[in-house]
């Protein structure tokens, strides 16, 4: 059974995320099949990609599949890890990538929406970072994501309180680019994805690169990076961490001890 659709019109592709069962959850087998049509696409040239769910749903992703989180000992967020490879190939992609949102955006699925160029929603859309949540140490790429997409304030409210902000409140805030009416929101992203096709895709591709190098250039030492791994190991070998992955799993809430 597909996790994705994926389908080509001229120049724009679409990817549908279409795993609902498991509420898009971004597990090693999802993000193995974006990464696969988003090389197809290049190898096509496709000049614009949209990712967005099937139609109607109330959650576009539910973020990190947490059945293939590790349970301590390991970074869950190592370079090597699913969704890791997922925002770099949506950053990497040389043509931009348009995040078309209806219902939830949770967890890592933030920070994949936040990667893409472009964000359209609908009004039922919603943002939530909850590494706190599980008691996930988030990784310092992934935080720039969110530092480059949100005001320094509001990543902090999202990543403290783990709670949704409202698609309104997000386009106040410039993290996304346009609400549209649900009944709008193809129309509209494919007519957007349809200016840019008509404008050089080399030129284009360059300034996105530059984009991404300019964004990403934040001098921190290796010093002060070897301290935050440090810093990041304690939590994600902490009782804590354990106990926001078990309770996902026993679907109940955690009760963290802040050992
Ligand atoms: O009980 P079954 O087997 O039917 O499975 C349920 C859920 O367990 C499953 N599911 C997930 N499985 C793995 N990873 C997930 N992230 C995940 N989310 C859901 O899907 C089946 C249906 O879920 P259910 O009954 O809860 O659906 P719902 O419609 O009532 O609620 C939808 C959600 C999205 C509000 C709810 O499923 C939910 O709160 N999911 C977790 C959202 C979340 O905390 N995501 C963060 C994942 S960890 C992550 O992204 C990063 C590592 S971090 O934490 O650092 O941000």
């Amino acid at each position: 059974m597909p996790l994705i659709e994926t389908k080509l019109d001229g120049a724009v592709g679409t990817i549908i995320l279409d795993n609902p069962e498991r509420r898009n959850a971004l597990s090693a087998e999802v993000v193995e099949d974006v990464i696969g049509a988003l090389m197809g696409f290049a190898d096509k040239h496709a000049r614009v990609v949209i990712l967005r769910a099937q139609p109607g749903t109330t959650v576009w992703s539910a973020g990190h599949d947490v059945n293939e989180l590790p349970e301590g000992r390991r970074d869950p967020l190592g370079w090597d890890d699913p969704l890791r490879a997922l925002v770099r190939a949506i950053e990497e992609f040389p043509a931009p990538v348009i995040a078309m949102i209806e219902g939830g955006v949770w967890g890592g699925a933030c920070e994949l929406a936040f990667a893409c160029d472009l964000i359209v929603a609908a009004p039922s859309a919603t943002f939530a970072v909850t590494p706190a949540k599980l008691g996930v140490p988030y990784n310092v790429t992934g935080m720039l994501t969110f530092l480059n997409a949100c005001p320094l304030r509001v990543v902090k409210e999202m990543v403290f309180t783990a709670k949704p902000i409202s698609a309104e409140r997000a386009e106040r805030l410039g993290v996304v680019n346009r609400v549209v009416p649900a009944e709008e929101l193809e129309a509209f992203t494919q007519g957007l994805a349809w200016d840019i096709c008509q404008n050089a895709p080399l030129s284009i591709s360059v300034m996105k690169e530059q984009m991404r190098m300019l964004a990403g250039a934040h001098p921190m030492s290796p010093r002060r990076f070897e301290r935050v791994q440090g810093l990041r190991r304690i939590v994600y070998d902490s009782e804590d961490y354990a106990e926001g992955i078990r309770a996902f799993r026993e679907k109940r809430v955690p009760k963290f001890s802040g050992h």
